[in-house]
């Protein structure tokens, strides 16, 4: 993508309703737009980050087995009522009626939806182990929608649903749900935490919440700091291997970790005092076991192996797609603007042209362009006549890890600046060594992003 052709409304001005770091970071650098509160336009550099994190999402769910589908977002309220939840949900549901005074709602959640769509379709244990997932819009009406797109009103969250004969084989879809969650955390850079928290209106005693550690997190954490030493890295996991994914789970919610909600201070006590941390974090992701909350009302059941008719067994499993912009964002800044991970980075490297209309400088830009699009990159060219002062703050703003800077100087020597956005560090070389540098940066991050 060249500048001069992209939509890329960044702000120069902080404004003034942003109140942490990534709400400002993403107005300020053209990402999403408010529509009304609680309600935002993804503009193309945030649209841009937001499919990537949906891409490494389907990734990771199919590689645990899990199939995509996809519901809509409008709901009958009739499903809601054969659950009890239709009266139960309060006023974040978004309720709607229709030209025929038909009750309808924008989908808060899916159990419903899914239970049905399960009935309907299945009646014999030989269909089971069954784990659907979509990702789609959800609105919660939320009292307090703030922080952008961290708590938003309308969001996209990756919702999954696993239909199971037995508790163990329930239980066994909730443990691959963490560890393909952790890999999925993993992949973006960030680091989540998998902690014991409370079930809400989803239901059920037995859940966990994933926390990215943040000082602006909304959600109080109580942690054993041994549980922050913990990678899942790319080691090969059999997803189907009960006892390799329960081992790991067994490994990463052995230390202590509890969100308020479920905080024990007897239990929290026994942790060693110097890896005791009170802290906060941002939830990015829940996981639910509920056995039969929904299959026993809406009659969900299958013919077992005796030929007896027994509801089934569910959980629900969700990432907050769209919140984890915004957590990503918390946790990789600094005082010039975003810093992202190479594995979610909206374009890989920018090219600055620092003399736009000079004729060496402009044909070694459109030279590295094409050979880095060759290369399987996603480059952004900042073909602006514009001062250097102005093309680097922009990139520092949008935050891409790497910049290539050209210039006519260095082009004398047959050299290019190769500047690291983290570090801030630089090196000159030449454009064929800055392009081989990428290329091995980005090997592991390209599996299945569509080539430039
Ligand atoms: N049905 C279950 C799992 S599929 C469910 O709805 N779980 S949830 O309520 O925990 O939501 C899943 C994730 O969506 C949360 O962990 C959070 O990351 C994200 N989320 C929830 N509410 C909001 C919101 N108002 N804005 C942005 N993201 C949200």
């Amino acid at each position: 993508m060249r500048l001069t052709k992209y939509f890329l409304p960044v702000l120069r001005e902080n404004p003034a309703e942003a109140q942490i770091a990534s709400h400002r970071l993403m107005l300020r650098a053209g990402m999403i737009r408010q529509a009304t509160a609680g309600i935002y336009s993804w503009l193309p550099l945030g649209f841009k980050v937001l499919r990537r994190l949906e891409q490494i999402v389907h990734e990771e769910q199919q590689r645990a087995g899990h199939i995509p589908l996809l519901m809509p977002t409008l709901q009958s309220a009739d499903l809601w009522r054969e659950s009890g939840r239709y009266d139960d949900y309060g006023a974040e549901m978004l309720r709607i009626k229709d030209r025929h005074e038909r009750d309808m709602l924008y989908g808060p959640t899916n159990e419903e939806l899914i239970t049905d769509i399960f009935r309907s379709a299945v009646s014999s244990y030989k269909d089971l182990p069954l784990t659907l997932y979509h990702i789609q819009w959800k609105f919660r009406d939320e009292m307090r929608p703030r922080f952008g797109v961290m708590r938003g009103r309308e969001f996209l969250m990756k919702d999954g649903y696993n239909f199971d004969l037995t508790v163990e084989d329930a239980m066994h879809a909730y443990n691959r749900h963490m560890v393909s969650y952790i890999r999925t955390y993993e992949r973006m850079g960030l680091k989540a935490i998998p902690m014991r928290a409370d079930g809400g209106p989803i239901g059920g005693d037995h859940t966990h919440e994933f926390l990215v550690l943040a000082p602006t997190g909304e959600s109080a954490v109580f942690y054993d700091r041994a549980v922050t030493d913990l990678t899942l890295g790319d080691r090969a996991i059999d997803f189907a291997d009960r006892g390799q994914v329960s081992e790991i789970v067994a490994t990463w919610t052995a230390p202590y970790a509890r969100t308020d909600e479920r905080h024990d201070a007897a239990e929290f006590a026994k942790v060693p005092e110097d890896r005791r941390v009170e802290g906060r974090g941002i939830e990015v992701g829940q996981i639910f076991f509920f056995g039969t909350k929904y299959s026993e009302p809406m009659k969900a059941v299958v013919v077992n192996e005796a030929g007896e008719r027994v509801p089934v067994q569910m959980g629900s499993h969700g990432i907050g797609v769209s919140r984890l912009v915004g957590a990503l964002i918390e946790a990789n800044h600094d005082e010039k603007g975003i810093i992202w991970p190479e594995g979610v980075t909206p374009f890989h490297v920018g090219i600055v042209n620092l003399k736009q209309g000079d004729g060496a400088a402009d044909a070694a830009c459109e030279a590295l362009y094409a050979e880095l699009r060759s290369a399987g990159l996603d480059p952004l060219y900042d073909d602006r006549e514009e001062r250097a002062g102005a093309k680097f703050a922009t990139m520092d703003l949008i935050g891409l890890p790497w910049r290539i800077t050209v210039g006519p100087r260095g082009l004398a020597n047959g050299r290019v600046e190769l500047t690291s956005r983290r570090t801030g560090e630089s090196e000159e070389m030449s454009p064929g060594a800055a392009i081989a540098r990428l290329s091995d940066i980005y090997r592991g991050h390209l599996d299945g992003r569509p080539a430039a």
